[in-house]
């Protein structure tokens, strides 16, 4: 099994809101296509998400105004979720929706369901969404959801895809002098230039490293050229290794 992250960085315009890159999602549908094993696919909010989040100030305390925050992110989530889902679906990759709003509150979490899924040859797809912590409306990050999967069916790779070719020691959008890291250990610089409230690509690091902890191979490549994934392991690999 190998586990997708499809970065909101890259399925968006992150800085316009509901924005969707149709063209770009397409060209890593049909290169997922072409991989030969079971598959659970997760994406982030980009546009759909983190804007209205931001607006309606979520995460927060359930009040009036982020419950109608939370409808409209999750609504706009949904309505990214069912674009990707066709384009799937027309490159012959059949998929479930499965929304961590029904999977996860508080503490508890039930991913069983995505085993089932699995065993008839479905795709099972989820995405960073807004759940119940306590008192709270929160938003559930597509990396986490990645990092529970991961820990509950061992992939034998995860791979992020986002708008960069990997991780750089520092921000490669606002320093042109950044230099792509390889394998990556420790610490780099991230000056986000677009607010993220999930904690952007620091917390994405977090994420990679704790998942790379359980002993499974983690991936961060480009969107843009998702054939890249076929270069994995080889000398020509372009792309960051956590
Ligand atoms: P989402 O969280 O919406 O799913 P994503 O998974 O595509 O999005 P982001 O959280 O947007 O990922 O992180 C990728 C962005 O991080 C890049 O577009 C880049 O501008 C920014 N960034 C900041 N610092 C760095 C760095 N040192 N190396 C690589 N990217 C960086
Ligand atoms: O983009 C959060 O998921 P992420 C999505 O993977 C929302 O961090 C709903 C803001």
């Amino acid at each position: 099994m190998i586990v997708i992250k499809l970065g909101g960085s890259v399925i968006t315009q992150k800085s316009e809101y509901k924005s969707f890159n149709g063209a770009v999602v397409e060209k890593i549908v049909k290169t997922l296509k072409g991989i030969n094993d079971e598959m659970i696919i997760v994406h982030g909010g980009g546009s759909f998400g983190h804007i209205k989040a931001k607006e309606y100030g979520l995460p927060g305390y359930a009040s009036k105004e982020t419950i109608i925050g939370m409808s409209i992110v999750h609504n706009d989530m949904a309505d990214l979720n069912l674009k990707i889902s066709q384009i799937l679906y027309s490159n012959g990759i059949y998929s479930i929706a499965l929304p961590v709003s029904s999977l996860v509150y508080d503490n508890k979490k039930n991913y069983t369901v995505f085993r089932r899924y699995l065993q008839l040859g479905i795709t099972p797809v989820s995405y960073g969404d807004t759940y119940i912590h306590g008192n709270k409306i929160g938003i559930y990050s597509g990396d986490n959801i990645v990092y529970d999967v991961a820990r509950r069916f061992h992939p034998s790779a995860v791979v992020f895809f986002s708008d960069v070719d990997g991780i750089y020691d520092k921000n490669p959008k606002t320093n042109p002098d950044a230099r792509l890291l390889k394998h990556i250990t420790g610490e780099f610089q991230h000056d986000e230039m677009i607010p993220d409230v999930t904690g952007g690509i620091m917390n994405k690091y977090r994420k990679m490293k704790n998942i790379s902890d359980l002993g499974i191979p983690v991936y961060l490549i480009n969107g843009l050229y998702p054939e890249r994934i076929y270069n994995i392991g080889k000398n020509n690999f372009t792309g960051t290794v956590v």
